[in-house]
């Protein structure tokens, strides 16, 4: 991994900007990015400037300094005029005589956001209204020679919006759009345009609705014929043989014969050659060829995520036409619905392995995503491969993510659960927006079917259970509506989810799985997902909404959880980047604006004092937060993992921010590990010791994700937190391949003897043979209840193989040790643990600067809680 300075200087720089697919020239095929030269203007205004391409209104106003830091204290709040107003952008490109004797030339808008009507030379050519699509106009009769003029006029989606508003019979329910907050009443429009949701506010972000051209423009320009796409299907992959085929679709002047070279990049290999008369009309060439004992593609932590570079070319006689390399990796990746005692199971199955699915949900890395660089990205991957996870579920109320963003799934094994953008909302169904939909969803599902990461789609967040009836286990949205609209609105929700969409992926997959929405208790619209599910995936907010205790994350368990977290504050580093001193309370207006749920400080403070006394102190409050919500989520993942295999996979809500604060994350908006991060990563570790506290009973589990079992040993020590040893027992256990082994239920009483359960901790070891596997500290009762001691921590700092390594080490037992330098980006590569009494622990820093260890700050549970 990259260390964490040179992603940060990385992100703050930000110049990198992403393009979506890289145009590659080939002899035959010209392409060029039209992203200089722009400039922007106000239609009903006097702003203008120099604008970015791929870019966004609020990031080009903010870069000619006439708006002041979006995420800065409040200022969000003084810029909600910019989506009311409409914006024109821009630019010259000059077409040489050379240029325009090329027979094909189109421009290839790869995003516009969203209204968007454009113009060539004067002329109309465009009317984009879907920020998600992919659109391209053929300008061969309109370019001219020497300058042409390309405009865009981007309406306003907030007055779109109102006017489709005005147009219906009645409102839609959309639960994040903050209409409030953008002066707008009750009227909520985002449902109207296919936009990321998120951009009009969400329980965790801001409300920016931006407008402007996201994704590149580039023109191409070919002669007889071009390569639209290649598909590589994979009708059947194992260990022994790749049976494959490659899909070519040209497009083409006239009927030609043309032969089709399929090629391995890695070794030049000539996979499959083919002759064949394309014509217009049918264009399509399908193209068999096999690979004998293939590099399987596998996921984080069974194996190496192997990809292949398939170079396709298209020859006619020894000239070549063109060509196109598509990267993917080999594997057969199932979602294995069938039926046992219980219910129905809901497991991916990866080269025959059924794989427990360890991660967490992903939202969009910034408001304005047009600034999210290369390193974002690497980053957050890296950060998700080192928590262990395996995959990651891009929600559908952002976007669907930049291809790199999936070129990285593909390459590090981290399995992607793919949203369609719909979430927590119900759409209307009209024809327009019907055929919206389905191009969108072409558009996507073809842009990202050759990625082996991908795992499953899925048409939308919460919606089916949101509309579904109170007595259903719903949120009763239908309640609301006459019978006549519950039913037009029930239509549409069918068109979209159990039509539109499925029906894209199983014509532009090959054989993708499709799963209507998240959660549901099974395929049919009717099985809306409860807190009993046996079949399907859960969403389990009865922690944090229903005021459930964290025990209850063992009680509540399905098939897959798909969703589940807790909220915690930004490191204090972080708060400082948008607060001022005077900010520092956590009912302040600035802390309030960085934390949109409206419940958010009430539950966390409750919460806080089931488990912990609620420290006054601001900073200490926002480390409290941290050590709490780590806490929680750790007894959901390992209360998940417990239940292999009737449960096969757990995302936590959600690993990352789209600006700076308080949310469920886990890493925040600079990258920062939350103490949940390192929380995850231990408890996401391919063997885990595990405990459930039960009244007088501690049970023990270990987990593994290994493939084969092992016998091995437990080493159980009951310490008082000075060390010494109360009792000490040690057990032969066989750990079960892929699964869950129940070890025993330890005795409370026996196990502590004459000491006090509140003075104890259980230190749990697996071992085999001679090697130490893995490590779990155990204690039988609430932080709270705990006397915990005064404790001399000593720290030494060393060089080794040029890492910066600190060692601690305690005399007592310490809880939740964390590691700060103040105002210095470092990296602790462990934080937030504890440490038992005598125990050394080494960790790596890294990150900007001399590391001094007086400048090292460490905060510790017991400090905090005294
Ligand atoms: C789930 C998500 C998000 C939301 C989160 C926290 O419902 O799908 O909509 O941000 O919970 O409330």
């Amino acid at each position: 991994m990259k260390n964490y300075l040179y992603y940060l200087t990385t992100w703050i720089a930000a110049t990198i900007v992403l393009s979506s697919c890289q145009p590659t020239d080939t002899e035959n095929m010209k392409v060029r990015e039209i992203n200089s030269n722009w400039k922007y203007a106000q239609v009903n205004g006097d702003l203008s400037g120099e604008a970015t391409v791929p870019g966004v209104i609020h990031t080009d106003l903010l870069n000619n300094k006439q708006i002041e830091d979006p995420f800065y204290r409040t200022n969000e709040k003084d810029q909600q005029w910019i989506d009311k107003e409409d914006w024109e952008y821009s630019t010259n490109f000059v077409l040489s005589a050379q240029d325009l004797k090329y027979d094909n030339m189109v421009l290839n808008f790869e995003g516009l956001d969203t209204y968007a009507d454009v113009y060539l030379n004067g002329e109309k050519i465009l009317e984009a209204d879907n920020m998600f699509r992919r659109w391209e106009v053929d300008i061969k009769t309109l370019a001219k020679e020497g300058e042409n003029e390309l405009k865009i006029y981007f309406h306003s989606p907030i007055k779109k919006g109102l006017e489709l508003l005005e147009t219906a019979d009645y409102a839609y329910p959309a639960i994040n759009d903050q209409s409030e907050n953008g002066g707008l009443g009750d009227k909520k429009v985002s449902i109207f345009t296919r936009k990321a949701g998120y951009h009009y506010g969400w329980d965790w972000g801001p409300r920016f609705v931006t407008s402007g051209i996201w994704k590149p423009v580039m023109l191409k320009f070919w002669n007889e014929l071009r390569i639209n796409n290649v598909f590589i299907k994979q009708p059947s992959v194992t260990k022994k043989l790749a049976k494959l085929e490659a899909v070519i679709e040209l497009q083409l002047n006239e009927d030609t014969e043309v032969s089709v070279i399929v090629i391995n990049k890695e070794n030049n290999h000539i996979l499959a050659e083919q002759k064949n008369v394309v014509s217009k009309d049918d264009n399509s060439i399908s193209i068999p060829f096999e690979i004998q004992n293939p590099k399987l593609w596998w996921s984080n932590g069974l194996g190496d995520a192997h990809m292949y570079a398939f170079e396709v070319k298209v020859m006619k006689g020894n000239k070549e036409l063109a060509s196109s390399t598509v990267n993917s990796g080999l594997r057969s990746l199932k979602l294995i619905r069938e039926k046992d005692e219980v219910g129905e199971s809901f497991v991916f199955e990866l080269n025959g392995v059924r794989v427990f699915a360890k991660g967490a949900n992903y939202i969009p890395n910034d408001n304005f995503v047009t600034r999210v660089t290369k390193a974002d990205y690497e980053k957050i991957i890296a950060d998700a491969v080192n928590a262990n996870m395996n995959m990651l579920r891009v929600w559908g109320g952002g976007i669907y993510e930049n291809d790199y963003f999936y070129d990285l799934c593909d390459q590090n094994g981290i399995m992607v659960w793919q949203d369609f953008m719909f979430a927590c909302s119900m759409y209307p169904g009209n024809d327009r927006m019907l055929a919206s939909i389905k191009e969108e969803a072409k558009d996507n599902v073809i842009r990202l079917r050759n990625h082996p990461s991908i795992a499953v789609w899925c048409g939308n967040n919460e919606i089916n259970a949101a509309w579904s009836y109170y007595s259903d286990g719903g949120w009763g949205w239908k309640e609301t509506y006459t019978a006549e609209q519950r039913e037009e609105i029930q239509k549409a929700y069918l068109d979209i989810f159990h039509d539109v969409l499925p029906e894209v992926v199983s014509n532009y997959t090959d054989g993708d799985d499709y799963w209507p929405s998240s959660p549901q208790a099974g395929f049919e619209p009717d099985k809306h997902a409860g807190y009993e599910n046996t079949a399907g995936d859960m969403h389990y907010w009865g922690v944090w909404h229903g005021k459930h205790p964290f025990e209850d994350f063992d009680k509540y368990k399905a098939r897959f959880m798909s969703e589940y977290g807790f909220q915690s504050f930004p490191d204090f580093e972080t708060v400082k980047k948008y607060a001022i001193p005077e900010d520092f309370d956590i009912e302040s207006e600035v802390m309030a604006t960085h934390q949109r749920s409206g419940i958010g400080n009430l539950r966390i403070k409750e919460y806080m004092s089931w488990d912990y006394k609620v420290p006054e102190d601001f900073e200490h409050f926002l480390y409290m937060s941290q050590v709490l919500q780590a806490r929680g989520v750790k007894m959901a993942i390992e209360a998940h993992r417990r239940a292999m295999p009737y449960c096969m996979g757990t995302l936590y809500w959600q690993i990352n921010d789209c600006w700076p604060v308080a949310s469920w994350s886990s890493t925040d908006y600079y990258h920062k590990w939350k103490a949940l991060h390192y929380a995850a990563k231990r408890a996401y570790e391919p063997l885990m010791i595990s405990s459930f506290l039960k009244n007088k009973e501690l049970d023990l589990y270990v987990v593994s994700d290994l493939l084969e079992g092992f016998e091995g040993q437990l080493q159980i020590a009951v310490l008082d937190f000075e060390g010494k040893v109360v009792n000490e027992k040690s057990l032969d256990i066989i750990v079960g391949a892929n699964t869950s082994t129940f070890v025993q239920s330890l005795d409370i009483k026996t196990l502590v003897g004459k000491a006090s359960k509140s003075d104890v901790l259980v230190n749990v070891k697996l071992v085999k043979g001679q090697e130490a596997l893995t490590t779990n500290n155990f204690y039988l009762v609430k932080p709270k209840e705990q006397t915990l001691p005064e404790v001399h921590l000593s720290t030494s700092l060393v060089e080794e193989d040029g890492k910066q390594i600190l060692e601690i080490s305690t005399d007592k037992l310490a809880r939740d040790i964390y590691l700060n330098i103040p105002d210095q980006e470092v990296f602790f590569s462990d934080n937030y643990f504890d440490l038992l009494p005598g125990e050394k622990h080494q960790l790596a820093i890294s990150g900007s600067g001399e590391f001094s260890l007086d400048k090292l700050q460490i905060t510790h549970l017991q400090e905090v809680q005294r």
